[in-house]
């Protein structure tokens, strides 16, 4: 058999392909709706999902860079719904946020997005309504932005991993709006999977392997490992290193996503495995047999990925500053306020689990945590005054880390702020709009903690 490189691969089954089914306007159709899919191993029963096109994950997305994404999504499910395009620096009238950048698309009814992809990299497509229950009943999937240049491996592999919440008979538990998730560490499930695509099974010794990983669990951290791989990280949330970093176990919050280009190292017979870590078990989520011997050496030398057209901080001394204080939710200072139902002493009614506060405000504010002007600077050190980690997400843009010592961070659309710590976030203001800037545990997103940055055109 003639061995392809992944471009002339991609090049002959782009050419295989049938054209899509069209809508009106040449739009492809992205249906959200129920379906059952094997989401437990294959002993249990099917699960009854939501999912884009019926699937979980949904189809995967993959355009090249700078390319022109058109998804007319059509809602078949009993609730109202709207994708958002996680990471995407897009048209903020595409961003999927009801109540702020378009209206919950009724059920029966449909949306066009339409929007271009200009930066390189891993992200991924969810539910942006009701998202806590819509998420966990599988409303995701991965949308990859190619390369012009892509560093060539022998295979690109998305890791999709999610935590589900299943019976013993493989249904979904319906407690989406559960007080004691909203008001702890959000929905953590019983059964957590990593999704491979393509699902490769084999690999050879000295093969190179891009492994991008989406962490589309609503609530959980998940510290992940991988053994009989070598090599380095090459993206965070998409966005290239400047220096591949060397890899150690790897953590995820929700929505989180890293790269990874890997030479298979261990000897023909044995396995590469991928697993997470949950205290001290290790538990399998997939694995590739090596079947054989590819070259007599692995490459070794990893190049950085080439830069996306973003810009990074180079000076934060003038910047405007907003500072995000989160309170709230279980063992912190709201507790009692929730539990009662008493005001907190904003005036904002603490009930039905809205329990998380940002600058002591529950919920959306009519007016954004920060206005600015396009091509100003932004810093907001979070303030995270609870008992439990969260993970700040912006929409639209990319942050970096400010650090203590006043170094940068790599850029990143999501950030991990462990509970009673703090961390400073900053970003130039270049895609004007309303932008959603919330917990990505999604039951703490529901309880309260969302707020917006508006960037002026
Ligand atoms: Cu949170």
């Amino acid at each position: 058999m003639i061995q392809l490189n992944r471009r002339q691969f991609l090049a002959s089954s782009a050419a295989l392909t049938l054209a899509p089914p069209v809508w009106a306007q040449g739009m492809q159709t992205l249906e959200a709706r129920p379906a059952m899919a094997q989401v437990a191993p294959s002993e249990y029963p099917q699960t009854e999902i939501w999912g884009y096109d019926g699937m979980n994950p949904g189809p995967l997305i993959r355009v090249p860079q700078g390319a022109r994404i058109q998804r007319r999504l059509l809602n078949s499910l009993p609730q109202p719904t709207a994708v958002h395009w996680h990471g995407l620096r897009l048209n903020n009238a595409m961003d999927g946020v009801p109540g702020l950048t378009q209206d919950a698309v009724a059920p029966g009814a449909d949306f066009a997005y339409d929007f271009t992809a200009p930066d390189a990299g891993t992200y991924w497509y969810h539910s942006h309504n009701k998202s806590t229950e819509q998420v966990a009943r599988g409303l995701y999937g991965a949308l990859v932005v190619d390369e012009p240049d892509a560093p060539e491996v022998d295979h690109d592999i998305v890791v999709i991993v999610d935590d589900w919440r299943l019976t013993a008979k493989a249904e979904l538990v319906q407690d989406f709006d559960s007080p004691h998730d909203w008001t702890h560490a959000g929905r953590l499930g019983n059964f957590i999977h990593g999704r491979l695509a393509p699902d490769i099974t084999e690999v050879k010794q000295n093969q190179r392997l891009r492994l991008r990983f989406i962490n589309a669990a609503t609530d959980r951290v998940i510290l992940m490992g991988f053994s009989g791989l070598s090599g380095k990280v090459v993206a965070l949330d998409g966005m290239p290193l400047e220096t591949p970093a060397p890899i150690e176990a790897f953590v995820m919050a929700p929505a989180q996503r890293v790269d990874f280009i890997v030479d298979v190292m261990r000897e023909p017979g044995e396995k590469v495995v991928i697993a997470f870590q949950d205290g001290d078990k290790a538990y399998v989520l997939a694995e590739m047999a090596i079947t054989g011997k590819a070259g007599s050496a692995p490459r070794r030398k990893i190049a950085a990925l080439p830069a996306n057209p973003i810009t990074r901080l180079s000076n934060v001394s003038s910047a405007q500053i907003a500072e995000l204080k989160m309170e709230g939710g279980a063992m912190g200072g709201l507790r009692q306020a929730v539990y009662q139902g008493e005001m907190l002493d904003t005036g904002a009614l603490v009930d039905k689990g809205m329990i998380w506060a940002f600058n002591g405000v529950v919920g959306m504010t009519d007016t954004p945590l920060a206005d600015i002007g396009r091509g100003e600077t932004l810093r907001i050190p979070i303030i995270n005054d609870t008992a439990f980690s969260h993970a700040m997400h912006i929409h639209g843009n990319h942050f970096q880390e400010v650090k203590p010592d006043g170094t940068f961070g790599p850029l990143r659309d999501t950030i991990l702020v462990p509970a009673g710590e703090t961390r400073e976030i900053a970003f130039i203001g270049e895609n004007p709009g309303k932008w959603l800037f919330h917990c990505h545990m999604l039951s703490h997103q529901a309880a309260g903690m969302k707020t917006w940055v508006n960037v002026r055109a």
